[in-house]
């Protein structure tokens, strides 16, 4: 099919009150259709939201009327016509429409319906992003990103890109996925932290925004085995200085967010009040000691789960850091503590009201002894961390960094039910699919 090229095509989200009685060019995609005799009233979808287009049968050719009558849901097409604020319409305007154009019809089966299951619709995933929910969802997920990007600009971060084919394991090898690398053994990665670590000593503060890979079963609310972190790495910087600069990155972003996505924050009825800092630090004995005197039976040494996560962090309104984690539910790279080798100088940046862990980090054994020693403790081989351990050799400096998972900090933002809510194509141990 042919379209002459309409004007300019303005977007949903321009249209207001102030434009009656102007004469308006849109083109979208048809999100509802309602026959009503003479006239046909549709919902106009663009990215920027929708608009109710309403078309009476006289006020366009003929043929054009029909075209709109027989059109089906999800059809692309082009709509010109005369704004007229309505305070009873959504936006408070509708298109009373002058000029339609098919540009494709769809099939008349659109499979979503209302009322559609979840698995379904995960099935649908290609088609369901279209929903206006989704579509805000994943706008604020762009929003935070790029706030994250200016606020660590601004502090003098700089961005770079680290590979995600790798052959050592940065967060232990049970959760690594094997990639055949012409038929050498490499993976996909869990954390580029490795590769800062490298880049530190050259540009001195890092960051990145990259795909994460754990081959984790966990069925939970809050597992992907492919999300997102933002992770960064600071040159010079002890335990202390690197909780302030993520208590300043996420209290910095989740204002610019709140602030710049206010639209869909009110159509995702959330409301979210950006945290302040300063944040809470208790140490993981102190959290211990918190959970045994709410009579949660739990052995010290052990990593908190998500039944530790959610209670403790019911105890608290904003979010807060649990430092100094014993030496044995954590990575090999953490520094130990000098004061009591038994614990580290970690990090977790939990979020409050139950939500849990949403960042992870802290201080990375320096010394080039120790951490020969730590590999060796976790049952690594040195060998294969040789460019790793070039990094104490030449050049070694007191240095911190930390992750923070994007899907995690989004459902926490908008208290989605699930972290796959928070990605574009989700990927679970059952689902690689769309
Ligand atoms: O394993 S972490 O706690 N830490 C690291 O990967 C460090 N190497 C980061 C660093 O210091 N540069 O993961 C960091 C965060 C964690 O707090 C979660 O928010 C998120 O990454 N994370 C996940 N999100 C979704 N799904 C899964 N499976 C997941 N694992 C971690």
């Amino acid at each position: 099919m042919v379209v002459e090229e309409p004007g300019e095509i303005l977007h949903i989200s321009t249209l207001s009150g102030k434009l009656n009685g102007q004469q308006v060019v849109l083109r979208g995609w048809i999100y509802t259709k309602r026959l009503h005799g003479r006239l046909v009233f549709l919902t106009l979808r663009d990215s920027t939201g929708l608009v109710q287009v309403t078309i009476h049968k006289g006020q366009l050719p003929e043929e054009e009327f029909e075209t709109a009558q027989e059109v089906t849901v999800e059809s692309s097409v082009t709509v010109g016509g005369q704004v007229k604020a309505d305070p009873r319409a959504p936006g408070g305007v509708e298109v009373q429409c002058t000029t339609f154009q098919v540009l494709a019809k769809a099939f008349d089966d659109y499979p979503i319906q209302v009322g559609a299951g979840k698995e379904f619709l995960l099935d649908k995933r290609h088609l369901h992003i279209r929903s206006p929910t989704v579509t805000a969802i994943l706008k604020v997920k762009a929003s935070f990103i790029q706030a994250a990007r200016e606020g660590l600009g601004k502090n003098g971060f700089i961005e770079v890109h680290c590979p995600l084919l790798i052959n050592v394991a940065c967060e232990g090898g049970a959760t690594l996925f094997p990639v055949n690398y012409f038929k050498r053994k490499a993976y996909l990665s869990q954390s580029v932290q490795l590769y800062q670590e490298a880049a530190i000593t050259a540009l001195e503060k890092v960051y990145s925004v990259e795909p994460s890979f754990r081959a984790e079963k966990s069925r939970t609310r809050r597992h992907l085995t492919e999300f997102w972190q933002i992770e960064a790495e600071a040159a010079n910087t002890p335990l202390t200085e690197i909780l302030k600069i993520q208590e300043n990155l996420l209290t910095t972003a989740c204002r610019l967010v709140r602030e710049r996505s206010k639209a869909e924050f009110k159509f995702l009825r959330r409301r979210f009040k950006p945290p302040k800092p300063p944040f809470q630090r208790i140490t993981y004995s102190k959290a211990v000691e918190i959970l045994r005197g709410l009579d949660v039976e739990f052995e010290w040494g052990e990593d908190f789960g998500a039944v530790e996560e959610r209670v403790l962090s019911k105890q608290f309104k904003q979010p807060f850091f649990v430092t100094h984690f014993p030496r044995r539910c954590k990575a090999f790279y953490h520094d130990p503590d000098p004061t009591d080798p038994e614990v580290t100088l970690s990090a977790d940046l939990l979020a409050p009201r139950g939500f849990g862990e949403i960042a992870g980090g802290g201080q990375r054994i320096s010394d080039f002894a120790l951490l020969v020693e730590s590999l060796k403790e976790f049952k690594l081989n040195p060998e294969d961390y040789e460019w790793y351990l070039d990094l104490r050799r030449y050049g070694s400096v007191v240095h911190s960094g930390f992750g923070m998972g994007v899907e995690r900090v989004i459902r926490w933002m908008l208290r989605l039910p699930h972290i796959r809510d928070a990605t574009l194509f989700p990927r679970t141990p059952a689902r690689v699919y769309p």
